[in-house]
């Protein structure tokens, strides 16, 4: 296929590019750490999301190397973090399950962090609830090895994969992203509004942290905020941000 050629080359002529959305504590505004996500900036069509091309990525297996360099991207944000002499704000990187699927990923990843000198708690990996429970062993192997290296793990898109109780608490995770999909109309659904109570109840009392995904309204963040979830993260707060932009940006003023 021309799309699996030109991702190829993507690769080695440094195509791809990171972008960084802030997660902000909904009770003071400030950011807490920032999910890295991944454009391809390619010459002819302009800058691709990830929707046009990381499904072509897995099943090719580029997903792989590609992971790989943006856990590299995302140290280099970190070291760059360091050198603003700020304090660093650690960064969720997604992850595919194919990536899971390299016996030796952990320790790949260790490496990086080793060679960049940057504590591993200062990286998250995300990973879906459907991903992580169409593949649940394979899942807790590779989660088990992350987690003694110190690497942080989140599930993302919660709510729309079925986790049983015991398995999220067999799982060990350090917190869990509700799904856009409950935030986006919260105003006008009493349904989601009460999924998302539900979530938020049952994921403090494993003693994890909540984040909100796709908070666009003032309201939206009111009744998170009111219900007790401790992190939000949406175009309300910010746009995913380059770099340079992520740098600057402090937080949320409300
Ligand atoms: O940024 P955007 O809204 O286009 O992201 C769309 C989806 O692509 C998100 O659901 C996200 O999980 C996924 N995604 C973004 N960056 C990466 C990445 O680096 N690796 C993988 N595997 N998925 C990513
Ligand atoms: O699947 P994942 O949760 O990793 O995807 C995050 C995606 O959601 C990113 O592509 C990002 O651009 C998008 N996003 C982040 N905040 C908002 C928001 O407030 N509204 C909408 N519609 N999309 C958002
Ligand atoms: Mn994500
Ligand atoms: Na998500």
């Amino acid at each position: 296929i021309r799309i699996e050629e030109e991702l190829r080359l993507a690769l080695a002529r440094s195509e791809f590019a990171l972008v960084f959305q802030p997660i902000v504590a909904l009770g003071n505004g400030q950011t807490v750490k920032f999910e890295a996500l991944l454009r391809w900036n390619q010459p002819e069509r302009g800058i691709q999301h990830p929707a046009s091309f990381i499904e072509i990525a897995e099943l090719t297996g580029l997903i792989v190397p590609i992971g790989y360099w943006v856990v590299d991207a995302a140290c280099r944000f970190i070291q760059q973090q360091r050198q603003s002499g700020r304090a660093v704000k650690p960064v969720a990187v997604n992850v595919s399950v194919c990536q899971l699927r390299e016996a030796e990923f952990a320790h790949r990843v260790e490496a990086l962090l080793t060679r960049w000198g940057i504590p591993p708690g200062s990286l998250e990996l995300e990973i879906t609830e459907s991903m992580l429970m169409e593949n649940v062993s394979l899942a807790m192997t590779q989660i088990d090895r992350l987690k003694r290296l110190g690497i942080r793990i989140s599930i993302d898109d919660f709510g729309t994969g079925y986790s049983s109780l015991s398995q999220l608490r067999q799982l060990q995770v350090n917190s869990l992203k509700i799904d856009r999909s409950f935030v986006m109309d919260l105003e006008n659904s009493p349904v989601d509004r009460q999924m998302i109570e539900a979530i938020t109840a049952m994921v403090r009392k494993l003693d994890l942290k909540v984040v909100a995904e796709g908070i666009e309204t003032e309201q939206q963040m009111q009744f998170l905020k009111q219900i007790g979830c401790d992190y939000g993260q949406g175009f309300l707060f910010a746009r995913p941000l380059s770099p340079e932009q992520a740098l600057q940006y402090t937080g949320h003023a409300d």
